[in-house]
């Protein structure tokens, strides 16, 4: 492994902004731990990535809502890899979308334990080899539903506001560390967020695109990548990225 290129973390890279952002961290030569549940597609990412760009690319099959998991996973990780320059907090979804009163309570759970308990156990997990270096950057992805709510999307939302306050609280409590914390907000974007959201019904999800041109995962690691490579003395705290066509949750231009 070669001692002077970075590594970042990237947690749900096996489809969407997680693998965009991992084409492009290691088009730009950084090595790269990449992780989700289906291993298959991480370790075809990883032989690719590798093999084009010739960097290092370590990939981690893991649940991230397994607290245990997670923590045997970063506890072990090998000792070249402990040194993790940027975490971008990537693994999330939509489950369902339903008023509150008909609400499937597994959804609710499974939105619950991803996109906040995951979140916060990869964190806790990673945070303290951050410090140990007295370094680090940890971006979040949260979504312009982390700022407003709009109908049916009810634990969705709640989810991704709780995302939006812990990037606050974390960047506080890492402050002494040297930590950068950042929060992404995207809109609209077109990868399998809504085929996951309605549970493999093309239909349904293509149908929340028609009409406007919505942002693509490429958008959101070129975002990524930019926010990463501030100078040390600058940190984005807060970044809402839409596209062009939507004004907010619900103002979707449609007739472009
Ligand atoms: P995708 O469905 O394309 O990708 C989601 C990624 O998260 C996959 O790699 C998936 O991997 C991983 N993931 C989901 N659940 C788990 C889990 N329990 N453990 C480990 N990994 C998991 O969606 P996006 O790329 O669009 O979504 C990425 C993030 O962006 C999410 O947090 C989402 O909420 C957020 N977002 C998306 C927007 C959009 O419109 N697309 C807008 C705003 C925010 P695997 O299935 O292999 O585990
Ligand atoms: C995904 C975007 O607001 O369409 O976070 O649910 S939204």
């Amino acid at each position: 492994m070669t001692a002077t290129k970075k590594t970042i973390l990237i947690t749900g890279a096996s489809a969407g902004f997680g693998k965009a952002t991992a084409e492009l961290f290691a088009a730009n030569g950084w090595n790269l731990i990449i992780t989700g549940r289906r291993k298959v597609r991480l370790e075809l990412l990883e032989r690719q990535l590798r093999e084009k760009f010739g960097v290092n690319v370590l990939s981690l099959a893991f649940d991230v809502r397994n607290a245990a998991d997670v923590k045997t996973v970063f506890g072990n990780l090998p000792a070249e890899w402990n040194s993790i320059d940027v975490l971008v907090n990537n693994a999330g979804l939509a489950a369902g979308l339903a008023p509150i009163q008909e609400g499937t309570i597994d959804d609710w759970e499974q939105m619950i334990d991803t996109n906040v308990k995951g979140l916060l156990y990869v964190t806790r997990a990673v945070a303290p080899l951050m410090q140990s270096r007295r370094q680090g950057h940890i971006v979040n992805i949260g979504s312009i539903a982390g700022k407003e709510v709009y109908a049916n999307g009810n634990v969705y939302c709640a989810t991704k506001h709780a995302v939006d306050a812990l990037t606050k609280a974390m960047r506080i409590d890492l402050l002494p560390h040297h930590i950068k914390v950042t929060q992404i907000a995207p809109g609209m974007a077109e990868t399998e967020f809504s085929l996951v959201r309605f549970k493999g019904d093309e239909h349904r999800a293509k149908a929340v695109y028609t009409g406007i041109q919505p942002l693509t995962a490429e958008d959101i690691a070129e975002t990524i990548f930019w926010v990463v490579n501030r100078p040390a003395h600058v940190n984005i705290n807060d970044m809402v990225i839409m596209p062009a066509a939507q004004a907010s949750s619900t103002n979707v231009n449609r007739h472009q």
